[in-house]
């Protein structure tokens, strides 16, 4: 179980989290949902294809992508969230700052996703005062720059370090258990050799305890295995998706949600028949 808030989420099967973009330059979604009501009409069709969380972003972390003003992810994100969680939706809000955090959870926000898994000074403590659920990323280097040359004496077990000891620091700061969720964050300052490698390693990270989400949504690592453009990634992405399930993921982080739903079905009649 996860809490999120006062919603207890069973993690007996597999979960999808449906990615909100409202921003103009994210890296597959950016500039279609940057009107509000069309955002909210994205997000309700995810909803209605299974999705069990919304993810909502208002900065994308996109290499290379401009920076945003807090005022600017605030006006973004914020009416959004508001709407969705009055809808009765599980709205997650992926910043990582700290003041963006209180606006969403304070607009119903139940979850919040941090790249940064909490290091911004006053992060971890805007989540602690609250009764939010957060997940927390791992990333080598900063979005700019993550890409350029990451390195790892052994990328396994450094992830696996970072991730159980920022989740430790979230519990002393008294973020309860049961609210933690961890992630390797594929494609947050590594290489495509790095993210099979923490893919076929999804085991040994679900093993800290913590339920893992895996993102690979239509991740340039798909792209170099498939030689496809992000628009024709769909189909990898579910593939991806299942293969992080089948190695111990809880919940998966994608763009197609209907498609990813349905890949589930047909895994789980077949893992629990
Ligand atoms: C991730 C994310 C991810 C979590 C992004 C994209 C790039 N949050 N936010 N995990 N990726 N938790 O949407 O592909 O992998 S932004």
């Amino acid at each position: 179980m996860l809490a999120l808030r006062n919603f207890m989420l069973d993690l007996s099967r597999p979960r999808v989290m449906g990615i909100l973009n409202v921003t103009p330059d994210s890296f597959f979604d950016g500039g279609r949902h940057v009107d509000t009501n069309a955002a909210l009409a994205h997000a309700r069709q995810m909803a209605a294809d299974g999705a069990d969380v919304i993810d909502v972003g208002g900065e994308s972390t996109r290499p290379g992508a401009a920076a945003v003003s807090e005022d600017e992810e605030l006006k973004r994100v914020l009416p959004v969230i508001e709407a969705l969680a009055g809808e009765g939706l599980l709205v997650s809000a992926d910043t990582r700052r700290p003041a963006v955090m209180r606006a969403a959870i304070a607009a119903g926000a139940a979850m919040v996703n941090d790249v940064g898994a909490l290091r911004v000074p006053g992060a971890m403590d805007a989540v602690a005062r609250t009764d939010a659920a957060v997940c927390l990323v791992h990333m080598q280097g900063e979005p700019g720059t993550m890409q350029r040359a990451p390195q790892y004496a052994d990328v396994v077990r450094e992830v696996r370090e970072f991730l159980v000891a920022r989740a430790r620091a979230c519990e002393d700061a008294g973020i309860a258990h049961a609210r933690i969720v961890v992630d390797p964050g594929f494609g947050f300052g590594k290489t495509l050799a790095h993210n099979l490698a923490l893919l076929r390693a999804l085991p040994d990270l679900a093993s800290a305890g913590y339920p893992v989400l895996a993102g690979l949504s239509r991740k340039s690592s798909l792209g170099t295995i498939t030689g496809r453009p992000i628009e024709e990634r769909m189909p990898a992405s579910v593939a991806a998706a299942l293969a992080a399930v089948t190695r111990g993921a809880s919940i998966v982080r994608v763009h197609d949600v209907r498609e990813t739903v349905d890949a589930l079905k047909v895994w789980l009649a077949v893992d629990q028949g």
